[in-house]
Formats: structure tokens, sequence, C-alpha cells
């Protein structure tokens, strides 16, 4: 039977299940990676499973986050880190060495491969070839411990690619049409496979930076195949032995079809508030620019550096613009550092950043209050940069730079010849930052600081529910909305009584209080509840407040998977219109929910005074036992005995 690159990967991984969209299959993971500010949590999870080694071919820790050392909290982190990854068989990518996904994708990447991460953008590894998957930090901790990984069946959407770019377009302006044209709901339960005579046009950071922002549209994930393209960067990189040839078959079939004709487009930007808000950038020239920034896991590959590099050649920037540049890895601020480009940068007038997330998790650059900031990033949504009234808008480096030498939005078109970037037959290679586990586990000491807590204990499932409304939200509320980054909370990450106090802060500073007062309560949300990243800590925080349920018009699909994760029950209204008539403070009760649960039902009846709203339950027999264990370390454990 002919596959689809997707269905050829998951086929090849399968262990339980069928291949039918929506039903829950397993697969076994080759890879999985995590950063610093989910991976604290993942790796004492998994160190609550009490296995002295992980079970996977590789796992890779990295530091790229949380690297504001403003206290000791983050370095004790990194420290935590470090020693953990030499103990339990875990490499480490050192604080410096680059942003995860861009150093995956050099360093480990493997065509053909499963990949989690908890962090949402880990479909990056798709550029490669790869099926990789965002995900909580349990499910990381679990796989390391030698579980296969639950997931359902995705639909697959081919996306056809044909003709190539015109000068001064680029992938993030193919992402951007995507959003456009789907929503940031667009792509919940779906995978987007690219095919077609357009893909071997682009490049594989170029892929990586199509398939990373695919997490936007909410996708399961996305991915190119890998082909003589593939087996360039992966000569480049020196790993010829990772590499392989893998694609759908000639005949392949698809779920859904989508074209997009490369010719036709333009440059695109995203405007203030969703990454989906996208325009043309011709609609909107002239709008004043106050800071630009490149860089991030989505943009900051060597040829988009170069590119930016060569655009400011012999330019200073405009001087009402701060331009910040943050290289993705260490690799390619190595590469640029020797062959020149760096320099162009630095005498334009760019602050050049660390390898790191910086600016894009509001942990610095932050712009002035009121002014228009264009990024080369994947999220803009209100806050998040860490000024509350900025306007934040997305874009490719070539059009960030052209705002950055004119202090306008401009269509970079406007810059004159589209710069030619030779791209270098050899990286600078070096994993020297990249420290292998050790041969002698019995002789680390994982050192841990006063920052890292033990993770909360869950009890099982009540058998009634009861609770106050503790706050309504509307749709497409992003777990930043749940549980804020920025430098204040994200030093928190590993301390949940500390970070649960900022639950909804910007959006509700009194949530937390309240939530403490009634002993817990249930959460009303709408469409697309929870999207945006994978950070475990929009769940788990809620839940040592002791949030019970979560009900809403519909999830994003790595929160939900997060809440059942931590045993919080997340139902969706069967019935749309029920969201318009709870409000916050109203009681709702489900008795012996429980029995419910644990006689399969879909259907649980929950009473708002003398009104039943019905709410259905949409998950699998596996996450149902999930839930009545009080999570799935609980689960994990019990299984294990
Ligand atoms: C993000 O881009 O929002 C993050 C920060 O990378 C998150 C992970 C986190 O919150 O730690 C993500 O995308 O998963
Ligand atoms: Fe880091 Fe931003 Fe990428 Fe998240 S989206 S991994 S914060 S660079």
């Amino acid at each position: 039977m002919s596959m689809n690159l997707t269905q050829k990967i998951l086929s090849s991984h399968l262990i339980e299940g069928e291949m039918v969209p929506t039903k829950e299959i397993a697969i076994s993971i080759d890879q999985t990676l995590t950063q610093d500010a989910t991976g604290t949590m993942a790796y004492l999870q998994f160190e609550a499973l009490d296995i002295p080694r992980v079970k996977t071919g590789v796992s890779v820790s990295y530091v790229d986050h949380n690297m504001l050392q403003a206290g000791f909290e983050n370095a004790d982190d990194h420290r935590f880190l470090q020693t953990f990854a030499s103990k339990y068989g875990i490499y480490f990518s050192r604080p410096g060495n680059g942003i995860c996904h861009q150093v995956n994708l050099e360093r480990f990447s493997k065509p053909g491969n499963t990949l989690i991460g908890s962090d949402s953008h880990t479909p990056t590894g798709g550029g490669a070839g790869m099926l990789a998957i965002g995900v909580g930090g349990l499910d990381v901790a679990v796989v390391m411990g030698g579980g296969p990984y639950y997931i359902k069946m995705p639909y697959v959407v081919g996306v056809e690619l044909t003709g190539s770019l015109k000068p001064w377009v680029s992938a993030k302006d193919v992402i951007l049409e995507m959003l456009r044209k789907l929503t940031v709901k667009g792509g919940v339960g779906k995978v987007f496979e690219y095919y077609g005579e357009g893909v071997n046009t682009l490049m594989v950071p170029e892929r990586a930076t199509i398939t990373n922002m695919g997490a936007e549209l909410g996708a399961t994930t996305s991915i190119f195949p890998s082909d003589e393209i593939t087996k360039q960067y992966f000569k480049q990189q020196k790993r010829l032995d990772d590499f392989k040839y893998i694609s759908a078959d000639p005949d392949a079939k698809y779920d859904e079809y989508i074209t997009i004709d490369l010719s036709e487009l333009e440059p695109m930007i995203a405007l203030p508030g969703s990454p989906d808000n996208v325009v043309k950038v011709s609609e909107i020239e002239g709008t004043k620019v106050e800071q630009v920034i490149i860089g991030s896991c989505t943009n900051s590959s060597y040829k988009e550096l170069m590119v930016v590099a060569a655009a400011v050649q012999g330019h200073k920037i405009d001087p009402g613009v701060s331009l910040h540049i943050t290289p993705g890895s260490r690799q390619v601020l190595e590469t640029i550092t020797r062959n020149g480009g760096l320099a162009e940068m630095v005498s334009a007038g760019a602050r050049i950043m660390e390898s790191a997330c910086d600016g894009c998790i509001g942990l610095g650059s932050s712009p002035a209050s009121g002014t228009v900031s264009i990024r080369s990033f994947n999220r803009n949504w209100k806050g998040r940069s860490g000024t509350a009234d900025d306007s934040v808008y997305l874009a490719s480096p070539e059009t960030c730079i052209a705002a950055a030498l004119t202090g306008i939005i401009t269509d970079p078109g406007k810059l004159g010849d589209y710069p030619v970037i030779d791209m270098p037959d050899n990286f600078v290679i070096d994993d020297s930052m990249i420290i292998q586990p050790s041969d002698d586990p019995d002789f680390v000491e994982v050192i841990r600081g006063p920052n890292i807590k033990p993770i909360p204990k869950i009890t099982a499932l009540s058998p009634d529910l009861k609770g106050k409304v503790l706050i309504k939200v509307g749709d497409d509320i992003s777990t930043d909305a749940i549980m804020p980054a920025g430098p204040k909370v994200l030093p928190l990450r590993s301390n949940i009584p500390a970070i649960s106090e900022f639950v909804f802060v910007n959006v509700d500073p009194g949530f937390a209080a309240r939530a403490k007062e009634n002993h817990g309560g249930i959460i009303i949300g709408g469409d697309n509840y929870g999207q945006g990243s994978s950070r475990e800590h929009a769940a788990l925080a809620p839940l040592y407040l002791e949030v019970k349920a979560v009900i809403v018009r519909s999830f994003a699909r790595i929160h939900k998977a997060n809440l059942v994760n931590f045993g919080i029950l997340p139902l969706e209204f069967n019935d749309p219109e029920s969201f318009g008539s709870l409000q916050q403070g109203d009681v709702l009760e489900c008795k012996g929910i429980k029995e419910l649960i644990s006689s399969g039902a879909v259907i649980i009846p929950v009473q708002a005074g003398p009104v039943t709203i019905e709410c259905s339950l949409d998950i699998s027999s596996r996450q149902r036992e999930i839930i009545l264990a009080g999570g799935l370390l609980n689960y994990t454990r019990l299984k294990s005995c």
C-alpha cells in the first residue's frame, strides 16, 4: 500500500493501535529533547519514576531559555540539569551553545526518526525529515523511562509547493501565508506534509522555519521529505552517517490538500496580537518602528543572518531603531564571526545578544511602552514581550532588516538586489559544548539549589466534582496567558508553590488568591484553550491551586494532554452555547463523576443550579485511567508495580 511520509514514519514506529485518524496510537520514540524552562520539571518527574538511566537512544537537555542570571535561581537550575544529565545518561548542551531546536537540527536530527520534545517548537526537526512533536515534560519523562508515546492519529494534510520564491521573499512568508489561510486553530489534529517541486528550492533551515511555525497552526507537527538538499545539509554538518533518503510514495494520498505557489508570495507580516493576523507588508508600509529583533528558533540560521549582514553592509541602522540579533546557535555565531558577517552587523549598529531565546520569551529585549517592535519570531500575544502596551509584529528577517534600516515598515524588495549567499562547504563544527553523560553515574551527585522544590503529590480523583467557576475566559487563550513567562516568573519553573501565585496574573491578578480561598474550583474557557507553548506549568500550577476541571468549547492539543497528565478534567461543552450561560462564581457540580469516568461515559452532565450542562470527555480509555489514578506519574508507577 502506498504511504505518505508521515504514515511511513508512524507505521515503522507503531507499537499499539490502528492508524485511523483520531484513534489513539502508541509509537516508539528515538530521541527526546528538553530545554531548561521545562526540563527541570521533566527531570524531577523522571527521577520520581525511579529508573537509573534513560532508555531512549538519544536524549538531550538544552539550556537556552532561562539565561538571565539576575539571582541564583537560573544558575542553580543549570547546575542541576548538568549534573542530572551526566548521571542519567543525557547529553547536555551548555548555556551559550544555542537554541534547542536550532542545535538539535544541526547536531542530532535524523531523517525518519521520531523525536518528542518538551517545547512546542520541536517540529523544527521536520525540516530534516523527522517526525518531531512538541509535548509536555511528563510525556518526555515517561518516554525516557522506556514507555511509548501516545497520540491521536492525526489527519495528514498534503501541502504542495510549486514554483520558487521571489527575491526578498523567504520561508517565513510561506508559513505566514499558511497562518493567514488556516488560522491558529487550522492545524489541530493534523500533520502538514510538504511535497512538490517547490520543496527542491528550499534548504533545510528554510524548511525548518516552516515546520517550526507550524506549531502556531496548532498542528501536531509538520514535515518535509529528506532528499538531495537534506543530504547536502548533513554533509555540511559532517554527519552523512546520520542521513537517509525518505519521502512519500509517488502515489501517496492525503486526507486534505493545499497548494501554495511560491512564485506568487509576497513579503507577509503578522499584525500585533496573534500570529494569524497576517497581511501583506505592502499594506502597512510606513508604520514607524522603534525595535527590530532578528533571531529565535524560527529564523536565525546562517543564511538568514548572512542576508541581514549583506543588507546592512556599508549602512547604519535608523537612529530611532534598536536592532537586536540573536544567532540561533554557537555554530552560526562562530561561522558568521569568522567570515566577517558579524562585523557588518556590529558596524551597522546592531546589538548582538547571546544565542538563546532572549526577547522571544520576554527575558530581556522588552520594547518601550506603546512602541512598535518587528521580530522574526513566531509568537506575538499581548504581553509576551514583557511590555503590556507594545505592538509586536512578526515578519521575515528580510522584512525586519528593511525596517531597521529605514525606521518604518518597508517592503524589503526596496533594499535593492537580493544578496546571493554562498553556503560554506563546512560549518564550524565543534561539539565541545555538548557534554557526554558520565560512564560512572554512581559517582555523580545531582546538585540541587534551594530553588528546586519537590514536585507536588497528586491524589486520586474524588468521587464527586464540585467547585466554583474561578474565572471565565474567551477564545484562543494561550498558555502564556495562563502561566506567564518573563524574568519574574521563569526562574520559578522548578518551584511550583511559588510559580502558582502567577497563574492568570496578567488576565486577573486576583485569580490565585481566589482559588486558594475557595480550595480550588473550575476554569471556563472558549475555543482553542491553551494554545501555544508546551509548558506543563499551565496545568501543574492550577493543579497546585486545586483546580479540578477546565470546561471549554475546545482545547489545543498539548495543553489538553497536559491537563490529563496532571489529573485535571478536560471537559468540552456539548452545545457551544452553554458557554454563555455560565458566570464566574457559579457553583458547578457533578455527583458520581468518578463512577461515570470509570464506566467510560463520554457525556458528563454538570449541574449549574437548576440547569444541567452536558459536557463531553473526549479522551482515550488509557487517559481515563490516568485521570482516575490522579495523573500520569501515579498511573505509570501503578503500572510498573
Ligand atoms: C515558548 O515559545 O512559549 C516556549 C517558552 O519555548 C515554550 C516552552 C516553555 O514555556 O518553557 C514552548 O513553546 O513550549
Ligand atoms: Fe525559545 Fe522563542 Fe523558540 Fe520558544 S519560540 S523555543 S522561547 S526561541
